[in-house]
């Protein structure tokens, strides 16, 4: 098994590159622009199922062969950070140059890659990168500097999972998610696990989402309940399933696609802490009769996280992504619903989401 990052952000440089590293950032600018582009569309032949640190596994298209990749580095190195920076405004894109992504590619990536030594070699090269759609990024803290860990690229459907209890719901992760959904253009669906362990009568907090118009669907993993109403929304699209850890995002795709190979966190060893929890983004190998003869073969289970960062928010913007508050009749339409007086958003439902979320992009935190 391929090592795991250690969070150092250039794993994956060969000394040639990493000698780079002590270049100006104008003069790595410069380097980055004329490989940004990327390969075109059609040019791409695989796409990137896991990453490791110094290499990518890919599918290829058609077949489903997989094979471990290294980089083809005059191609790959530099465009990994230019990549849909153009849907940003200007403060945020300047920030963005200033940071880089924790590898060069994301799975969900579409690549041209090459075996070699044969059609069923298990080793290839990746030659280029296509420019990507949208991806679903946040900033990971490194040791002195902020690093871009980006969750999965060129993304239909975002399924944010949480779920009843253990652990518990709460709004913040949901809507940082749901905010980080709507920048990228992706579509997010609610997803509620764990319904079996509801108490009966217990109120369920997360109803304010589906007035606010969000999909919202109640699943449980364990019996199946609510999976069929889930299942028809991904087909044929890129998802990716994302959430804390133990919410039960591998369980719900075990579930709807049979494979129960995928690891869950069930406590294993004799102590009681071993726990085998999804520990990379994973593009699931779903073989196309498991699903009816569908194309929906890019579905993405995540790690659990705890923190979600947005990159790319400012503070006048944050309030769009609250669309709510927008007909709450504050008397001034500019308010930022923090320290005006009369604002009228204080007693809706997100409000403490916001202020937190406004809180901690004004400190600087993301
Ligand atoms: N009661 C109940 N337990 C569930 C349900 N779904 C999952 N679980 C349990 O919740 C625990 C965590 O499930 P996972 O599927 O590993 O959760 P995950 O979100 O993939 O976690 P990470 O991989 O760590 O991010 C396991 O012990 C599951 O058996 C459910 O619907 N009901
Ligand atoms: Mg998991
Ligand atoms: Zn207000």
């Amino acid at each position: 098994m391929a090592p795991k990052f250690r969070g150092d952000t250039e794993d994956w440089l060969d000394s040639d590159q990493s000698g780079r590293r002590a270049e100006s950032s104008a003069g790595r600018r410069k380097k980055t622009g004329n490989v940004a582009e990327g390969l075109k569309p059609e040019e791409a032949n695989a796409t990137v199922a896991e990453v490791f640190p110094n290499q990518s596994r890919v599918r290829f298209d058609g077949t489903g062969h997989e094979a471990l990749c290294r980089y083809r580095r005059a191609n790959v190195w530099g465009h990994y950070r230019a990549q849909s920076e153009e849907r940003l405004d200007e403060e945020a894109r300047e920030k963005l140059l200033r940071v880089r992504e924790r590898a060069p590619v994301a799975v969900g990536d579409r690549v041209k890659a090459e075996l070699i030594g044969g059609p069923q070699s298990k080793d290839g090269v990746i030659e280029g990168v296509c420019r990507r759609r949208n991806r679903l990024v946040r900033p990971a803290p490194a040791r002195d500097e902020t690093i871009l860990h980006v969750l999965a690229a060129n993304v239909d459907v975002l399924v944010i999972v949480a779920s009843v209890t253990a652990p518990e719901f709460t709004p913040g992760l949901v809507d940082r998610f749901l905010i980080a959904a709507a920048t990228e253009g992706i579509e997010p669906i609610l997803v509620i696990n764990k319904i079996d362990l509801l108490p009966v009568g217990a109120p369920r907090t997360w109803t304010n989402y589906q007035a606010l118009g969000y999909q919202l669907i109640e699943v449980c993993a364990k019996t199946g309940a609510g999976l069929e109403k889930l299942q028809p929304l991904l087909l044929g699209k890129t998802v990716v399933f994302s959430g804390k850890s133990g919410v039960g995002k591998t369980s719900v795709l075990r579930k709807m696609t049979g494979m129960n190979d995928l690891r869950v966190g069930e406590v294993s060893d004799a102590t009681g802490k071993g726990r085998h929890t999804t520990t990379s983004a994973l593009l699931l190998p779903i073989r196309s009769e498991i699903l009816g003869g569908s194309a929906a073969d890019r579905w993405i289970d995540t790690p659990g996280i705890r923190e979600f960062g947005l990159l790319g928010v400012s503070l006048e913007k944050l309030r769009s992504f609250f669309p709510e508050f927008s007909g709450a009749g504050c008397a001034n339409s500019d308010c930022l619903h923090m320290e005006e007086e009369g604002c009228a958003v204080k007693t809706m439902s997100r409000y403490e989401s916001y202020r937190r979320i406004y809180q901690s992009l004004a400190s600087g935190e993301n």
